[in-house]
């Protein structure tokens, strides 16, 4: 399929690119580096291989959420904003930017917000994951009471909140002890990132704050598979739960979902038939994987033709008003 809008793409900026170096296999370092630091030549030959037009690019992971310093936080935060910016200016008719927010700092985070969207013309925010705050043991999650001036002003704003993965801190968690090979994205990304959106509905943010709109990654975060289990037991919980609706609801009115890192048909039909066609956006997750695999299985994957053009470009387009034709 031509014409294919992506939405997790990431890119890094020197002083970020050791914080997902320990992710990459040995001796990928120098090409991964490359990838993540180029935003005009083999990213864009490699969208114009596969039929990307269009691609919406965020900082990497976990990056400005694992800076404990406040200041130094706001200061990285800004840096990669005005990067991407300069990037995005010489290609508009390819490229569009999320904001990265110093979470640390809830009125910080607005204001860089307010910046990036209303002055740097970009179309959201992408926000790896709970923030580490004033010691690498402190974290925060965004569904606390502290959070909810920003989400006004998200809410306010229009734009989409994409909610990205990263690793839990797994030294505090015994859970992963001696299979360290399951931390990270071939597991704990997921479960990390479905626990802080459950988080979000769970509180009754989207009580609160009814238009905001979510988007996570990986066909949900496995949260699709398990949503009939969870609003089913949900129901019998003793200790209640803040949230006015069922799980269900808030996925099918406040949650958007990428296939970032998932090629395969049978995960992406069963998200079809829990959140609806209309909730579901291609993507591909560059440089962490390929182009090519991506595009491969999505221009061959088993749906109607429009199915395939909402997931592959109008449902971008129209969540975050693209300006493409
Ligand atoms: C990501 O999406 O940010 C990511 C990593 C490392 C490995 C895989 C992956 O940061 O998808
Ligand atoms: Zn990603």
């Amino acid at each position: 399929m031509k014409g294919k809008v992506t939405l997790e793409e990431h890119f890094a900026l020197p002083e970020t690119f050791t914080s997902t170096t320990r992710f990459s296999k040995k001796g990928m370092g120098e090409d991964l580096r490359h990838r993540l630091m180029d935003l005009q030549g083999d990213r864009l030959r490699e969208m114009d291989e596969f039929g990307i037009e269009f691609a919406i690019q965020s900082l990497n992971s976990p990056a400005v959420q694992a800076v404990p310093n406040v200041t130094e936080a706001i200061a990285l935060a800004q840096r990669a904003n005005d990067v991407l910016a300069n990037e995005v200016v010489k290609r508009p008719d390819r490229l569009a930017g999320f904001a990265a927010l110093p979470m640390q700092d809830p009125e910080a985070a607005a204001e860089e917000m307010k910046r990036c969207i209303k002055d740097l013309g970009f179309v959201g925010v992408n926000v790896n994951g709970f923030s580490q705050r004033e010691n690498q043991n402190s974290l925060v999650y965004y569904d606390v009471p502290e959070f909810r001036p920003f989400w006004a002003v998200v809410e306010e704003l229009e734009v989409p909140f994409y909610l990205h993965p990263r690793n839990p801190l797994t030294d505090q968690m015994p859970f992963f002890d001696g299979h360290p090979w399951f931390t990270n994205s071939p597991w704990a990304f997921a479960l990390e990132t479905a626990m802080h959106a459950l988080r979000l509905m769970g509180s009754g943010l989207f009580d609160e704050y009814p238009k905001l709109q979510l988007v996570i990654g990986h066909l949900g975060e496995r949260i699709p598979f398990d949503l009939w289990r969870l609003d089913h037991r949900l129901k019998k919980s003793p200790q209640g739960i803040p949230a006015k609706k069922t799980m269900r609801e808030y996925m099918r009115n406040n949650v958007h979902l990428t296939t970032s890192g998932q090629f395969y048909d049978p995960p992406l039909h069963l998200t079809m038939h829990e959140v609806g066609v209309e909730r579901i956006m291609f993507s591909v997750d560059y440089p962490f994987e390929t182009t090519e695999d991506a595009c491969v299985w999505f221009d061959d994957a088993v749906l109607t033709e429009p199915e395939r053009l909402a997931i592959g470009r109008d449902n971008a387009i129209k969540l975050f008003n693209l300006d493409l034709k």
